[in-house]
């Protein structure tokens, strides 16, 4: 198994400086070391590098659009070259805007993909329903085929092609919705284990579930994407939206044994891809 990191040092998805750190910090973490230890073969292809965007003005509600649209399309670009070269494409953030290029490229590369969001928030709000304005809260609807109709033309985002199913899709985690999102969810039946559901059945069942569920007809390519607030911010602090009762750290690297092991199994059916929020 080899393994191409791309690291992606971006924040512009949401307000706060720090998260473009997230790269060299979990490098300097011992990433490489640790995946080498493992038996990987692991090749880094260092940062990306985005341009700094002036006159990026607010585009309805929505906050950095072209700075987000244009690394994206870089991101993509870059994962879509790390699978061509045969590897586990793994990318460091940076914050969770970068879901849309890490998704896409990979959806680019191999095709349809099962995708396993690990995350107190379901980040499916439109540019439309978003409160916030920032990006790191939509790069779900941008990726849905289902919700291609209520996103509006945006700059620089005239690229991205809706590759993924909302019933290839399994969030793990929430516990802190907007409301459009939670009527979104409903809507198209989106499969979803709230905290409260870790709680019930605990994480191995879970994950069980999950997999059950993600190779009920073909078995398709899983990309993992994993927002650290996913985890409680008593192990994780540093994260810009902390969400009190999360996982904790065991049942967080569970779930990433978990799909390891089915990767085994399925025997280079699955691609692990993280995008990690990091403040330092
Ligand atoms: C909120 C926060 N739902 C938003 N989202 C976050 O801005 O749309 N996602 N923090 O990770
Ligand atoms: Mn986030
Ligand atoms: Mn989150
Ligand atoms: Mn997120």
């Amino acid at each position: 198994r080899s393994v191409g990191i791309i690291g992606a040092p971006f924040s512009r998805g949401q307000p706060r400086g720090g998260v473009e750190q997230g790269p060299d910090l979990i490098r300097a973490a011992g990433l490489l070391h640790r995946l080498e230890q493992q038996g990987c073969a692991v090749k880094d292809y260092g940062n990306l590098t985005f341009e700094e965007m002036v006159d990026d003005e607010l585009v309805g509600r929505v906050k950095s659009v072209r700075a987000v649209g244009s690394a994206n399309q870089r991101l993509s670009k870059a994962v879509q070259s790390v699978k061509r070269d045969g590897h586990t494409a793994v990318v460091l953030g940076g914050d969770h805007s970068l879901a849309i290029g890490s998704i896409h490229g990979h959806a680019m590369a191999v095709g349809e993909l099962s995708v396993v969001w690990v995350d107190a928030h379901a980040d499916i709000n439109t540019p439309v329903t978003t409160p916030t304005g920032n990006i790191h809260g939509q790069p779900v609807s941008f990726l849905l085929r289902e919700l291609q109709s209520k996103i509006p033309v945006l700059p620089n985002f005239s690229w991205i092609k809706p590759c993924v199913s909302a019933k290839d899709l399994v969030y793990i985690g929430l516990r802190d919705l907007d409301p459009a999102e939670h009527y979104i969810l409903k809507l198209l039946g989106v499969k979803a284990f709230s905290m409260s559901e870790v709680d019930q059945f605990g994480v191995a069942r879970v994950m069980e579930e999950t997999c059950a569920y993600l190779s009920e007809k073909v078995k398709k390519p899983i990309h993992l994407s994993y927002d650290i607030d996913a985890i409680d911010p008593s192990v994780t602090p540093a994260t810009g939206t902390p969400a009190v009762g999360g996982l904790t750290y065991r049942e967080g690297v569970y779930i990433t044994e978990h799909l390891c092991q089915t990767g085994r199994t399925l025997i280079d059916h699955m691609t692990l891809c993280a995008e990690v929020l990091s403040k330092s």
